[in-house]
């Protein structure tokens, strides 16, 4: 059998391919198309309209850094949002912090949970714990009507395409503002410079506008568009670099069996390469 599956890319002479021995799921739900494949070579892989999610080769270095460099930067974060990141990837990883008493996961395709509870349960069997409530509704409508207020707001969204548009709008961002804490903080995922210019500066921008202060990190992540993947962080008041106590990152990451995580990772994935500052502050884009 030669079964591949291609995720192309918005420049369409460029596309990802991997090879496939099982499709073991596949279903169009109310929101997306959400399919589900055996690999060769990279475990299970979730795809959502083609777009590839997470493979289990490489997830770990996606939800450990959309997580611990903001959870450590907290002084202590009770309360944490979690918009989208239906697989429980991100909500594994919260869920390693003492402090956190609730984690909210708001996950617009409740299918996705139940596909990921089947196929994928080192990730999602996170929502079975007892801290955790999950709301399975859009996070825009969530965000803009709870009286609820939080520490720590993780926007693990898909591409600003489609049913995740409204995600990557100013007035998604303010309403995050305003249901944080004083000292809260939040990062989004910012997608790469190298196939979608448009989308870091687009998110940073508007971001910026709402927090004031943001600074841009990264990640190598092999399977998503050319492998160097970004993430915003605002906050309220604690700075990732200036304010981070590095005794507890060490402490941290000595109790936790993490895969990329670690201190050095956290003071060198803010450093950001010059064509990815000049695309934020080129402001004729
Ligand atoms: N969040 C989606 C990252 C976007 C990937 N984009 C792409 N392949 N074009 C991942 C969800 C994991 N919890």
């Amino acid at each position: 059998m030669n079964l591949w599956f291609s995720e192309y890319y918005p420049t369409p002479e460029a596309k990802l391919s991997i090879k496939i021995k099982d499709v073991l799921f596949t279903a169009k739900s109310e929101f997306q198309q959400i399919d589900i494949y055996q690999t060769e070579r990279m475990g299970k892989l979730l795809v959502l309209d083609g777009y590839v999610m997470l493979s289990e080769m490489d997830e770990f270095v996606y939800h450990e850094m959309i997580s611990h460099p903001a959870m450590l930067t907290h002084p202590a974060p009770k309360k944490v949002l979690i918009v989208g990141g239906g697989d429980g990837g991100t909500l594994r990883e919260v869920l390693r912090h003492r402090s956190v008493e609730t984690a909210y996961l708001v996950e617009i395709d409740e299918m996705v949970t139940k596909a990921c509870l089947e196929h994928f349960p080192q990730l999602a069997s996170s929502v079975h714990d007892k801290r955790v409530i999950t709301r399975f509704m859009d996070a825009v409508e969530f965000v803009g009507t709870t009286n609820e207020k939080f520490d720590v707001i993780l926007i693990d969204s898909t591409d600003p395409i489609s049913i995740g548009e409204g995600l990557f709008t100013r007035e998604f961002y303010t309403n995050c503002y305003n249901i944080l804490n004083p000292d809260g903080i939040l990062v989004a995922q910012s997608e790469s410079a190298f196939y979608t210019p448009n989308y870091i500066p687009m998110i940073v921008n508007k971001i910026k506008a709402v927090f004031g202060n943001v600074r841009l990190f990264r990640a190598s992540i092999p399977l998503y568009p050319s492998g160097d993947w970004y993430f915003t962080f605002a906050s309220k008041k604690y700075d990732p670099v200036e304010h981070i106590d590095r005794q507890k990152i060490r402490e941290f990451t000595r109790e936790q069996p993490l895969k990329y995580y670690n201190e050095d990772i956290h003071f060198g994935a803010f450093a950001i390469p010059t064509f990815v500052t000049e695309l934020v502050f080129n402001e004729n884009r």
